[in-house]
């Protein structure tokens, strides 16, 4: 019988010493959000939770009933347990600081509650994506600014997402490997069912988003323009593609299955590109590489980056090693 979450994150904390008390009640708090946001995902229509409201996010996103339903849902479960100095989200334009009636910890969490949102009214897969960081030391004893948030993917003490599909899985790295849970749902316990997983390498397979191809790099259309050619060119293989246009599915299948994941830069966004750096492409980064792949901008490690803006855009390009450093090589000759 495979082990729980509660099990491993205790045993992480005993027998690895990898993690501390505090996170760990941390990440038990977001896997229990994401129960609960699974549960509105999957009544759809009979729970009333599909469709838009006038509202929009910061991003000028019109927002879905579940992304603002899942956002209280995370911040709820969240912010009395002790464990966090602040949040930060998608949903929201600022921070959110813990209410001075609950006591506060150490550790910043960033979300997306809901990844993929145009997916949910159509019935295919969405996702919860997370990301913790620790407030820096000199925030104790002073209330915590959106500063406190931007540091680089590097300092990430745990990453992971949950994802509304056939199944709903929770996948998670806290440093020491990535390891996957499926929700049972009768029990409502998480148990193991892979990891600490390695990413296949050499698989022939790329996610974009073909109707952007206006807005790529010479570089970037290059090497798709080489891969759909496959043994046409110079390659000597055939690849395939798929998007499902939510990135935690398409990230979970290059996880899973291999190849490649691109949203590269894209000239239609302020800062040139879609992606969010803070709570999707970090986070995502982190699980591909403690799996064995690459994440880069294009042109640098993603979790390399100096974050300037808690919603700051990032291009993203990751998975299989060898392809990403191909895009990259591609990308300096111009
Ligand atoms: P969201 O967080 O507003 O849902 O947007 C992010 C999503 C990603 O999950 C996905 O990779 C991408 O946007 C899809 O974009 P496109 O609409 O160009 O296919
Ligand atoms: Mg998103």
């Amino acid at each position: 019988m495979s082990i729980t979450l509660t099990r491993f994150l205790i045993e992480q904390q005993r027998e690895a010493n990898a993690l501390p008390p505090e996170l760990r009640l941390l990440i038990e708090t977001v896997a229990r959000a994401c129960k609960t946001i699974c549960h509105s995902v999957s009544k759809g229509a009979l729970g009333e939770v599909l469709g838009s409201l006038d509202s929009e996010n910061v991003q000028g996103e019109v927002q879905k009933k579940l992304d603002v339903i899942a956002n209280e849902l995370l911040l709820d479960a969240n912010e009395w347990g002790g464990h966090l100095a602040a949040m930060a989200s998608e949903e929201m334009e600022t921070i959110h600081r813990i209410p001075n009636r609950y006591p506060k910890g150490e550790y910043l969490l960033l979300f997306d509650p809901i990844d993929g949102s145009s997916n949910i009214d159509v019935d295919l897969s969405v996702g919860t994506i997370f990301s913790v960081l620790k407030a820096p030391e000199e925030c104790s004893g002073r209330e915590v600014t959106e500063q406190d948030f931007l540091q680089p993917g590097t300092q990430q003490v745990a990453a992971g997402y949950a994802i509304y599909g056939p199944q709903t899985l929770l996948v998670l790295t806290i440093g020491t490997g990535v390891f996957e849970f499926t929700l049972d749902r009768e029990i409502g316990s998480w148990r193991m069912t892979d990891g600490p997983m390695q990413m296949p390498q050499g698989n022939a397979e790329f996610a974009i988003n073909m109707a952007r191809r206006r807005q790529w790099s010479p570089g970037i259309a290059r090497y798709i323009e080489e891969r759909i050619k496959g043994t046409e060119g110079q390659l000597g293989k055939d690849y395939n593609m798929r998007w499902t246009a939510s990135m935690v599915a398409d990230v979970h299948r290059v996880l899973k299955r291999g190849g490649i994941f691109l949203y590269p830069a894209d000239s239609r966004y302020a800062d040139k590109a879609k992606l969010r750096l803070m709570y999707e492409a970090n986070p995502m980064s982190f699980l591909i590489e403690q799996a064995g792949g690459a994440a880069s901008t294009g042109h640098a490690r993603i979790m390399d980056v100096k974050p300037t803006g808690l919603h700051q855009r990032v291009g993203v390009v990751l998975g299989d090693k060898a392809e990403v450093e191909t895009v990259v090589a591609y990308g300096q000759e111009g």
